[in-house]
């Protein structure tokens, strides 16, 4: 009988759809499930979002009272998928209760929060993983085995960038995304982490980082709920504006502590881009490329191929591949954002099943953090900044 856990979710927003329907689909991806999900509790800021969400999202009860939920007995697992000024708190009063954590991503506002967090779960003894989604879409995973079996030999250069628009408008509201309190930085914290995690899954860890961190728009109109719509809410120029004190862009030069080198860039003023997430690794016997928006395909190009065949071939991820045994029965059905959820959702469960931490756990989390730190000391005095070591 496959055991059944009881899930805790707190934040009912973007994260909290996304999560949901994880919950509810992974079993009928993956069979037999390592452990069943149960919607048991969905919490937000008032009873009102918190119920909203328990019906949307098919939980048993809403609650407004985080604490008083991480305090119950009947929850095994704590789900953070609220803005990242709360992940630490929420975090540590978990681990401290013995519940299994899965946080939203950036894990922290910085790597001391961080820090803080990873040394909660570790002597709890839980287990702890960061929602780094991006590295579980088939064709990530696939190029990650391309890595690891040689087949594109050592790893000269990577070239990570994530490029969106939903932020150009400078009506756009000013969202928690954009105030340093809640967010902890801008577009770095947002969306260069998932670069981070991608260069630091693919091709180790970040040593050293040469970055430039601008921000273009440096008022917002100022918003009245709290939930972040992306750019997608309303656009009012007359309203009273707040200050903008995060990033809006990330270029950097990085250093890889196995001698590679490689750049990142990301943005959210990218007219024209939408989830541009994109991968270039050279290697000394081959080459890889990914594009998100092109999510099934992994371009690959083995140096050894004889020279009349010589080029990037497009690879279409289907059962042969990473992850295929619980997705779609023919490869290019399509893989989309759920998906990557999906199996984030099943690899955290074998997680608590077998009793291994995940990867990307919260240590793999205060890496990226640290790496976001030097991004921003960085952009700030325009210097290549070394990454604080792991064991420093
Ligand atoms: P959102 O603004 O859509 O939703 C956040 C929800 O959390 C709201 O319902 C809000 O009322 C609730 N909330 C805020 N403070 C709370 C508290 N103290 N207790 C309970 N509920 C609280 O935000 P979104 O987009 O869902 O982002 C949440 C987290 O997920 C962030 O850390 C973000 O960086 C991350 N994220 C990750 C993505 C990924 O692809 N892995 C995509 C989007 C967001
Ligand atoms: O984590 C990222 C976000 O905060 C995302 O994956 C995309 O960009 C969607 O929302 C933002």
């Amino acid at each position: 009988m496959t055991k059944t856990l009881n899930i805790a979710m707190i934040g009912g927003g973007f994260m909290g759809k996304a999560h949901a329907m994880a919950y509810a689909s992974m079993p009928m991806f993956f069979w037999p499930a390592p452990a069943i999900p149960h919607r048991k509790v969905v919490v937000d800021v008032t009873d009102e979002l918190a119920e909203a969400a328990r019906q949307r999202f098919g939980f048993d009860e809403a609650s407004s009272d985080w604490r008083e939920v991480i305090a119950r007995d009947d929850i095994d697992v704590i789900d953070i998928c609220t803005p990242n000024n709360v992940h630490a708190e929420i975090a540590i009063a978990a681990a401290k209760a013995g519940k299994h954590i899965i946080c939203e991503k950036p894990l922290a506002r910085g790597g001391e929060e961080a820090k803080a967090m990873l040394d909660a779960v570790e002597k709890a003894g839980v287990i702890h993983m960061v929602a780094f989604n991006y590295r579980r879409t088939p064709a990530v995973a696939l190029a990650k085995k391309y890595i690891d079996e040689g087949r594109i030999g050592e790893i000269l250069n990577f070239r990570g960038t994530y490029l969106q628009d939903w932020s150009a408008d400078p009506d756009g509201p000013l969202s928690w995304r954009f105030q340093k309190k809640i967010a902890g930085s801008g577009t770095i914290g947002d969306i260069g982490t998932h670069v981070v995690d991608l260069a630091h899954y693919l091709v180790g860890p970040i040593s050293a980082v040469s970055a430039l961190t601008p921000t273009y728009i440096k008022s917002r109109p100022l918003q009245s709920g709290g939930v972040d719509k992306l750019g997608a809410s309303e656009k009012n120029s007359g309203a009273p504006r707040g200050e903008v004190d995060v990033d809006d862009e990330v270029v950097s030069m990085l250093k890889f502590e196995c001698g590679a080198i490689g750049s990142l860039e990301a943005t959210r003023n990218g007219y024209g881009r939408n989830n541009f997430i994109t991968l270039e690794i050279h290697g000394t016997k081959g080459s890889i490329l990914f594009n998100y928006e092109r999510r099934d395909e992994l371009q690959v190009m083995f140096a050894d191929d004889p020279a009349d065949a010589r080029g990037f071939r497009t690879v279409y991820t289907g059962p042969a591949h990473p992850y295929g045994e619980g997705l779609w029965p023919i490869p290019a059905l399509g893989i989309g954002y759920s998906e990557t959820k999906i199996i984030e959702c099943y690899d955290f469960f074998n997680a608590i099943a077998s009793g291994e931490q995940p990867s990307p756990s919260f240590a793999d989390g205060y890496l990226t953090e640290l790496v976001a730190d030097a991004l921003i000391t960085s952009g700030e005095t325009e210097q290549w900044v070394k990454v604080q070591s792991l064991t420093a």
